[in-house]
Order: C-alpha cells, then sequence, then structure tokens
C-alpha cells in the first residue's frame, strides 16, 4: 500500500519564483553504467525589478567574469527549493565554494539552499543512471542511443534545478561520451566546439541562444546518420535542416522532411512566422511515450512519427508525419518563444498548436475530410472524457500529476476553443489578435487570458463571457428547434443551451456557441439569410450566448430546412428533431461537404440505435432502407471526393455509438453493426463491385497526391464490405491485393479483411507472411499486432495474451504496449467488455505491471476503465473491483493513483 498521498496542486496557489536562473551552463559525462551531470547556475533573487537589471553588469546575460560584486540578502531573503528527483548529489559549491550537507537540506523532491546574496554561481553536480531508466522521462537510453525528455517535469530527474515553465534560462550544453559508440552528440541551439578526449572519447558544446524553460531542454548521443536538407525563410536566411535516424532508417526521412519545409513555409504565409535558430535538428527514437517533442531547435520524435516510406507506412501514418512534424515545428512560436507561466495554462501552446496543424493538414490535404477525421476522433473521444470522472475545464483548477494532463480536452477541445475564436473573429481579424499576442509576449511565459486579451485588445472586443469555454468543463447541449410562420413570412430558431454536471462543477452558466448555419429551400439551394433587416448573405455565423435565445430570419416565404452547426463550429451535442427523410435530405443535397457527411451520419447513428432497441427487445433486426439509398447514391456520384464518399460509407464507430448511449449495451451495439454492414453489403454489393473496379488497381505504381490517397480509401473501404459477403470473388480479389500491392496502405486493408474473416487458413497464412517479411520492422511488426488485438471475432483476449508472447512484443516499448494491451482495450470493445470480466482483470494486471516500469504508459492504459459509468450494473461492478485493485497495488505512482482514484471517487 501506498504510504504518502501525492499532493494536489492548485492554480489559485500559483506564485512567481522567488529565483530566477539567467544562464545554465551543463555538462554530461555519459558512461555505459551511470551519468554525471553538471550544473553551473547564475542564480538572482527575483525581486520583482524588471527582468536583467538587478546587480547586473549591463548585459542581460552575463557571463561570471565582469559581475559586480554580490549584493547580500538580509535575514528574510527566501530559501532556494530546487526540484530534484532520483538524483544521487554529489556536490554543491556556491561561488566556487564546496558547501556541506549542513548547508542544505535534501529530500526525495527537493534540495534546498539558503543563499547569503542575492546574486550568485551555483554548481552541482548528480550521478543518474540513464540506462535504468524505464519510465522514458529525463535522460534515458533507447536502444543504443542516449536521449531525453523533459516535458513537463523530467528535468528534475537530470539535475536540481527550478524545473517550472516560467523560470527562462540561457542554456550551454556540454556533451561527453564515447567516440565509437555515440559520434553524433546534439543538443539545443548552435554548436560551437567540439573536440576529443584521451580513451577514445569525444565532446561537443552547444549553445542556444533564446532563453528557455527547462522542459525544452534536449540532449541525444548515438550512432546515427544525417539526412540533410535546407530552407530558405522569405527574408532569406538559410537553414541547415537535419534529421538523425539509425542508418538502416535512412530511406524512410524524405516525406518528414517534405512536411517540414511545408510547414515553415505554412507558418510564415498563414502566421508571419519565421524559424529562428539557423538550424534545424529531428531526431528518430524508438522508445518515447508520445508522438513527439518540441524541444528547442531539436525536437526528438518518436519513429513512428517521422519514418515513412510507401512499403512500410499507410497513408494514414504518412498523414500522422506530415502532422506531427508541423506540429512540432509550429511549438517554435506556440510554445517556445511564447510559453506557459505555469502547466495549467497547457492548452495556452496546446490548444493552439493542434488548431495550427489541423489548419495546416487542411490546406495541404482535403479540408472537409480533414475535419470529418477531426470531430470523429473528437466526438468517440473527448466527449467520453468530458462525461467521465476525469473530466476537467481546458485550463484546469488542480491536479496531483501534471502528465495525467495531456488529455484530449487540453489538445482537441483547446483547439476548438481557439477555432471558435476564429471563427467569431474570422481570418484577418483573428491573424491580427495573433499577431499581437507573439509581439506582446514574445520571450515570455504567459496564459490563457494573455492569448485571449492579445485576440481582443487587436480587435476591440470583449470575450468574457467567451472563456468560461476555458473554465467550465462538460460538453454542452445545445438544443435548436425550427418555426416557420407564413403569414409574417419569419422562420425562428429557437436555441436552448446546457451543460450537464461534472466534477467540482455542479452549476454551469451560458457559453458563447457559435452556431454556422444556413436555411435551404426544398431543391437543397442556400435561401437569402435576413435579420433585423440586414443581408447576411446565405451563410452566417450565429452566437448563441444565452440559456435561450430565438433568431428570426426575415421573407422566409416557404419552410427551410436548417442546416446547422456546418464545419462543427463548436463542441457541442447539436439536437434539432430532424426526420430521417430530413436526414436524407440533407444527406443528399447540402451544398456544405461537411454537413453532408454529418446528415448521413446521424442517420445512421438513428438507424442504429433504433435497431439496438428493436435487438434488445428480441424482435427482428430490419435495415430501413433510406440508409441503404443514400449509401447507393454515394456510391455512384463520381463527383464526391472518393475519401468523402468513404467517410460517408463508413458507419459510426462502435466506441461513439457507446459514448451516445445512456447505459450502453456493448453486445448489443457490436452485434447491430456488425448485421447493418453486412446488409449493406449484400444489398450494394453489385454497386460496390463497380466502384471498386473503377478506382484503379492495387498492383499499379504508388504516389502521394491526394487524389490517390482518396482512391485508395475508397477502395479499401469498399473492399472491407466486400469481403463481408463471404463470395469466393470478394476472397480473391483481397487475396491477390494482399500478395500483389504495391503499398501498405492497400496490403494492410487486405490483411485486415482477412484477419476479420472466417477463412482461417488465408488468414494464418497471410499474418504468417506478414510476419516473416517485415520482423526487422518495428512499426510494420506495430500494425501487424495492432490488427489482431483489434479483432472483435471471438477469443480477443487469448489471441492478445499470445501476443505478448512475439518475440517482437517488449513491454519496456510504448509502441508495442499500445499496439497489443491499447489497441485491445480501446479498439476491441467487445472483446475487452466480455461480460466475465477476463479483459477488465487483464487490463489491470498490465497497468499494475507497468506502474513500476512506466507510471505515465499505465496511468493511460486506464482510461477505458475510467468509462465505467457507460456501462450495465455487473460490468460497472467488474470494472471498479480492478480500479480499485490497482489503488491497492504496492508502490502506486502518482501518475496512476490519481486517475484510479478520482475514477472511483
Ligand atoms: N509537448 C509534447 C508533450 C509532452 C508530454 C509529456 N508528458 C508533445 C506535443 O504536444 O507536441
Ligand atoms: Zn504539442
Amino acid at each position: 500500500m501506498r504510504t504518502e498521498q501525492p499532493q494536489t496542486i492548485y492554480l489559485t496557489d500559483y506564485r512567481q519564483p522567488d529565483y530566477l536562473i539567467d544562464e545554465t551552463h551543463l555538462t554530461f559525462e555519459l558512461f555505459e553504467d551511470h551519468a554525471l551531470v553538471h550544473s553551473r547556475l547564475l542564480v538572482r533573487l527575483n525581486d520583482g525589478r524588471a527582468d536583467g537589471t538587478l546587480c547586473r553588469d549591463g548585459t542581460r546575460h552575463s557571463t561570471t567574469e565582469g559581475r559586480v560584486p554580490s549584493r547580500p540578502v538580509g535575514v528574510g531573503a527566501p530559501p532556494l527549493v530546487l526540484h530534484g528527483q532520483e538524483l544521487e548529489l554529489v556536490s554543491v559549491a556556491i561561488n566556487d565554494q564546496a558547501i556541506d550537507s549542513s548547508d542544505y537540506q535534501v529530500d526525495e523532491h527537493s534540495l534546498t539552499l539558503h543563499p547569503q546574496t542575492a546574486d550568485f554561481e551555483l554548481a552541482i553536480t548528480t550521478r543518474i543512471q540513464p540506462q535504468n531508466n524505464t519510465a522514458l522521462e529525463g535522460l534515458y537510453k533507447s536502444g543504443g542511443m542516449f536521449c531525453t525528455q523533459c516535458e513537463a517535469e523530467g528535468f528534475r530527474k537530470i539535475t536540481y534545478y527550478l524545473d517550472r515553465p516560467d523560470v527562462m534560462s540561457r542554456f550551454t550544453t556540454t556533451v561527453m561520451a564515447d567516440r565509437g559508440a555515440y559520434p553524433i552528440l546534439l543538443s539545443n541551439g548552435n554548436l560551437i566546439a567540439s573536440g576529443e578526449h584521451e580513451g577514445g572519447r569525444h565532446w561537443a558544446t552547444w549553445e542556444d541562444p533564446f532563453p528557455k524553460p527547462s522542459y525544452l531542454f534536449a540532449l541525444v548521443a548515438g550512432d546515427l546518420c544525417l539526412i540533410q536538407d535546407s530552407y530558405t525563410t522569405l527574408s532569406g536566411r538559410k537553414i541547415d535542416l537535419r534529421i538523425y535516424v539509425e542508418p538502416e532508417n535512412r530511406e524512410q526521412c524524405g516525406h518528414a522532411m517534405d512536411s517540414l519545409k511545408r510547414s515553415m513555409r505554412w507558418d510564415e504565409e498563414v502566421y508571419g512566422r519565421e524559424y529562428d535558430l539557423d538550424i534545424f535538428m529531428i531526431v528518430a527514437v524508438n522508445d518515447f511515450n508520445m508522438g513527439a517533442m518540441e524541444n528547442k531547435g531539436l525536437n526528438i520524435f518518436n519513429s513512428s512519427c517521422v519514418l515513412a516510406h510507401p512499403d512500410t507506412a499507410t497513408d494514414m501514418a504518412f498523414q500522422r508525419v506530415e502532422s506531427v512534424v508541423a506540429h512540432e515545428y509550429f511549438h517554435n512560436w506556440s510554445g517556445n518563444r511564447v510559453t506557459c507561466r505555469d502547466w495549467f495554462q497547457l492548452s495556452l501552446k496546446e490548444g493552439f498548436t493542434v488548431f495550427r496543424d489541423a489548419e495546416f493538414s487542411a490546406d495541404m490535404n482535403s479540408r472537409t475530410v480533414k475535419r470529418i477525421e477531426d470531430v470523429t476522433f473528437l466526438r468517440a473521444n473527448q466527449f467520453a472524457e468530458d462525461a467521465g470522472p476525469m473530466a476537467h475545464p481546458v485550463r484546469p483548477e488542480s491536479y496531483m500529476e501534471i502528465s495525467n494532463f495531456y488529455t484530449l480536452t487540453i489538445y482537441e477541445k483547446g483547439a476548438e476553443v481557439v477555432r471558435m475564436l476564429h471563427t467569431l473573429l474570422g481570418p484577418e481579424r483573428f491573424r491580427k489578435g495573433t499577431d499581437l499576442y507573439f509581439e506582446r509576449h514574445d520571450g515570455q511565459a504567459v496564459t490563457c487570458d494573455d492569448f485571449v486579451a492579445a485576440l481582443e485588445d487587436a480587435n476591440g472586443v470583449d470575450f468574457t463571457q467567451f472563456k468560461r469555454w476555458y473554465s467550465q468543463a462538460g460538453t454542452p447541449v445545445l438544443e435548436v428547434e425550427g418555426r416557420f410562420d407564413a403569414s409574417s413570412s419569419t422562420y425562428e430558431l429557437r436555441c436552448r443551451q446546457s451543460c450537464p454536471p461534472t466534477p467540482g462543477q455542479a452549476e454551469k452558466l451560458p457559453f458563447v456557441i457559435p452556431l454556422r448555419m444556413a436555411l435551404l429551400n426544398e431543391r437543397g439551394e442556400e435561401l437569402p439569410l435576413r435579420m433585423g433587416g440586414s443581408e447576411l448573405g446565405t451563410e452566417t455565423v450565429l452566437a448563441v450566448t444565452e440559456a435561450e435565445q430565438v433568431f428570426v430570419f426575415e421573407g422566409v416565404t416557404q419552410e427551410p430546412l436548417p442546416s446547422l452547426l456546418r464545419g462543427f463550429s463548436a463542441p457541442v451535442k447539436l439536437v434539432y428533431p430532424f426526420s430521417r427523410d430530413d436526414r436524407v435530405f440533407l444527406a443528399m443535397h447540402d451544398p456544405d461537404g461537411f454537413n453532408r457527411w454529418e446528415a448521413a451520419q446521424s442517420l445512421a447513428v438513428d438507424v442504429l440505435q433504433g435497431l439496438v432497441e428493436i435487438h434488445q427487445a428480441g424482435r427482428p433486426l430490419l435495415l430501413d432502407q433510406r440508409l441503404l439509398e443514400v449509401y447507393r447514391r454515394v456510391l455512384s456520384d463520381t463527383e464526391l471526393d472518393p475519401a468523402v464518399a468513404a467517410e460517408i460509407l463508413r458507419l459510426p464507430s462502435e466506441a461513439y455509438l457507446i459514448e451516445l448511449a445512456e447505459v450502453a449495451d456493448v453486445d448489443a451495439i457490436h452485434h447491430v453493426r456488425e448485421t447493418v454492414r453486412r446488409e449493406l453489403a449484400t444489398a450494394l454489393a453489385e454497386p460496390m463491385w463497380e466502384r471498386f473496379e473503377s478506382l484503379g488497381s492495387t498492383a499499379e505504381p504508388w504516389s502521394a497526391d491526394a487524389a490517390s490517397m482518396a482512391r485508395r480509401s475508397l477502395r479499401n473501404t469498399l473492399l472491407g464490405y466486400l469481403m463481408l459477403t463471404e463470395s469466393s470473388a470478394a476472397m480473391s480479389a483481397c487475396v491477390r491485393q494482399f500478395v500483389e500491392a504495391s503499398n501498405m496502405t492497400d496490403r494492410q486493408a487486405a490483411l485486415v479483411a482477412l484477419v476479420n474473416s472466417s477463412d482461417e487458413q488465408q488468414k494464418h497464412a497471410a499474418l504468417q507472411e506478414f510476419a516473416q517479411r517485415w520482423a526487422d520492422y518495428p512499426l510494420v511488426m506495430d500494425q501487424w499486432f495492432s490488427i489482431q488485438a483489434s479483432s472483435p471475432l471471438p477469443g480477443g483476449l487469448q489471441r492478445v495474451q499470445e501476443l505478448m508472447k512475439h518475440p517482437a512484443f517488449n513491454i519496456r516499448n510504448p509502441n508495442k504496449v499500445r499496439s497489443v494491451i491499447g489497441a485491445f482495450a480501446n479498439n476491441n470493445l467487445v472483446n475487452f467488455h466480455a461480460v466475465d470480466g477476463a479483459g477488465y482483470r487483464f487490463l489491470a494486471d498490465r497497468v499494475i505491471e507497468l506502474n513500476r516500469l512506466n507510471p505515465q504508459i499505465a496511468s493511460r492504459l486506464i482510461t477505458p476503465l475510467t468509462r465505467w459509468r457507460k456501462f450495465d450494473p455487473v460490468r460497472q461492478e467488474l470494472m471498479k473491483g480492478e480500479l480499485q485493485r490497482i489503488l491497492e497495488a504496492d508502490d502506486l505512482s502518482p501518475d496512476v493513483y490519481e486517475v484510479a482514484s478520482k475514477s472511483l471517487a
């Protein structure tokens, strides 16, 4: 049992730091069984005066030479409390005088000193064990290389420091290691010196001219090959672009490099932001807790978010690489140049940067498809988080472990909040606001309020009420009703908003909800909109600000059908009493592509929900022919972007149907959805075949352009349906595709269809062939694992347990954990929720095992169990029982403790 409960940190307790660190000089001596970290810090009492004016020699960032004598501080000077964790303290010196343990205090979390002067040089040496660091936070080894991950609070596992984002310092870093094993030595900024030591060791010194918080520090040492390119900024500066990967991955970096250059151009054009250093580096590592990290000038990436080659990566992986490269690059301004004051402001950089990368991807690819993908993801996952025990506002008010707050709410909902500001202001005024934000706060650590204030000040608007999106958790429900009055030629939209209670927030005040909409006539054409005598064009954004509000359109002479919440203009649940016929009409005629998809989607939801009830009542399932008609129409519509067609043809996910249900009957949902899929496939086999064949052949040469990707997407969606007919024609087409595919997108789609088919022989042959061929490609093996772990066929848990015995599986590698355990618990709902509770027990066992190895990964794995309120009483008890068992495990990390305890509270 745990002895000490983790403390809760509150936003209201924020105080400025007592001390600042103007310069940070680090020397790392890297060895196989330990590393020595020598730090030399120029520390200064933060007496609230303007930055850099206190006891300085005139320059803002002085060196020790030429400094004026230190000013003594009186008895009232605060102690200097440095963060530190899992460190062995070797020595401490102040102004070159070694001090002994009677002059400082060390505990598990800190080193406390009692400075006698207002500024001084502090030298600390610590010893750490990167080779034993399985948490992958701080300095650790991934395969043969050393690398770091410091955000949020990993730097304190490297040395004692003021490890908080509002302490910004200029870093100089020297790395020393064996030259043979670690020929490449990297850190942030520019290389300023390097040399040799005796005994085959060498060193390199890097200097980062931009003050930064410790969470942006990075170091890499390894045997890596370099892919090099350059980029010339709009102002004509030439930037050296470098991607470092393990030699066998050399051929897989082209797409990341292209994406980087496109991101650099886009940020100049859309936000007026140029890159600032002379060199930008990306390093790929195999063991990484998340996707990537935006360390200044030295981004470190999970190899899954850098490497992409058509033979080994799917189109989806290509798009992920593009968006993650862009995301990390964009952080250089939204995150690094302007950073967060404290971790409660995390969405300041993450929500904004996700919005930026989403717009970038929309500009590079299909805007409609990108929005459909993002909305689908948000509604199935973030809405569930917002409705569960871990629900928190975009700017949380408290946390125990900040690592637990890298959530869908901070990232995805945070991006929706920025998108709404963009929608309310329009692109030009939004840009004026961001220009002011970057100019006003360059080099500062600021808050979400500062961001909104810049948008307000640049445009003379007041977002006071809007800011409730930052402080109130939960997904608002927006109920809308339309009323046509022929006698007055008016059409009223009556809006009512409400928001369910969330932990710690019983009552909610009305939000500002931007409602993008149009009115359609009986031919699906947009009507001119007039309100209060003003002409609003044919599409407008209504700002719903009250709990109840009526909008009256004038000059409406026939009853229109509203097209509401276009482009998902606010992260709300829209309720409108559309009939199924209305939805069919919108799915076929709405001029807005996103809303056409949305209408088809909501029709499918309505049909599936109806059938779940029918199934529960024990009655036979009869498919509403209108859904079939919509699908038939989509199949024959060659004008429609095939990628949008593929999205429309994809039924709402089980996860989304569970999120929408009051009490989710996971077996019924699975059964009904599969039955409908099979019925659609049977009824539409002919047009599906026709379209499938018209989309070209899988053996033709691969191309990365959007049109080819769209064709592959639709072809493979259709292949999935055709395989459900269990016809021999479908089977042979699928096997042929598996064998002949010119690229991984098509090969993987064929493998998925085979794995989910009932043909045991073909399935095993394909799996075996695939594993043999790609045994040396860990990222391809991740796909192989994930496809099998996600298969809803009976016996899922047993399959997953077998997969964990496969030589390519390794519980210490987060990508493997995600592709086996994560895929099972998140994508294989019918097996995970088996009513005997075995899936829950399995997951809890893995959480307990990983708690000791990697608390961040362990804590993330718990998510499916936190959703227990959605299920029937039997499953609820089983899930809670496992959460309780986790809570009672020995040596519980704060990460796991926080999620498990809050889930049961
Ligand atoms: N900022 C990092 C996330 C770090 C998470 C640390 N637990 C990646 C990103 O959002 O770009
Ligand atoms: Zn980010």
